[in-house]
């Protein structure tokens, strides 16, 4: 029995068309997520390393990870728990607008919630090469913030990444997440996405940080 599963998708590979196509959710989901989990298993085996059930406790403990294994962790690891993260906070039926505390805590920091699209939208831009865009949570304030991280690293990795904190919604700006439907437009995939945000979930997860 392997540590790490890749979780079940709670849509068909279909359901996010036409922002997200088909082709595009199998191959991730299945080759990218899924090789995540085999190489993050695989290392975890190869170090005899006794890590948590909960891969977010893990990648948020990267020092308690022997050295020898620490990066393919910090690789693999943040990319199981960036994607497993990814997936739930789609749905079909996305796209309705954040409410409630979440709605007020959004336009207190950014002004609006268009604002707040923009920023992310620059954010998701600026990302040299592949990585991750971020809304996050400060733990002690609850201050919300945008940040963005590079590869596969995420923001509860403490001490490794610059810009540490609760992650409420991320977007993957890798390559592989969008280039066979949109090619080299970023700015499009990301404009797309906001259709099939489930701003219900954001706002749990908001609920959460305290
Ligand atoms: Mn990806």
């Amino acid at each position: 029995m392997m540590k790490y599963q890749l979780p079940k998708l709670n849509y068909d590979y279909n359901a996010l068309e036409p922002y997200i196509d088909a082709k595009t959710m199998e191959e991730h989901y299945n080759k990218h997520h899924g090789t995540y989990v085999k190489k993050l298993n695989e290392a975890i085996e190869k170090a005899g390393y006794n890590a948590p059930a909960d891969v977010n406790e893990l990648i948020a403990n990267l020092k308690k990870v022997p050295q020898s294994i620490r990066k393919e962790v910090r690789n693999n690891g943040g990319g199981h728990a960036n994607h497993s993260f990814f997936w739930k906070m789609l749905a079909k039926n996305g796209g309705k607008l954040p409410k409630g505390e979440l709605a007020m805590a959004i336009n207190e920091k950014f002004g609006s919630f268009e604002k707040f699209k923009e920023k992310f939208a620059k954010a998701a831009k600026e990302r040299f090469g592949s990585g991750w865009v971020w809304l996050c949570v400060k733990p002690k304030t609850k201050a919300l913030y945008i940040c963005s991280t590079p590869n596969q690293d995420n923001p509860l990795m403490q001490g490794v990444v610059r810009t540490s904190g609760i992650p409420i919604l991320g977007l993957d700006v890798w390559e592989h997440a969008y280039y066979l439907h949109y090619q080299s437009r970023r700015p499009d995939y990301v404009q797309a996405f906001w259709n099939v945000v489930d701003w219900g979930k954001v706002a749990t997860n908001y609920k959460k940080c305290g």
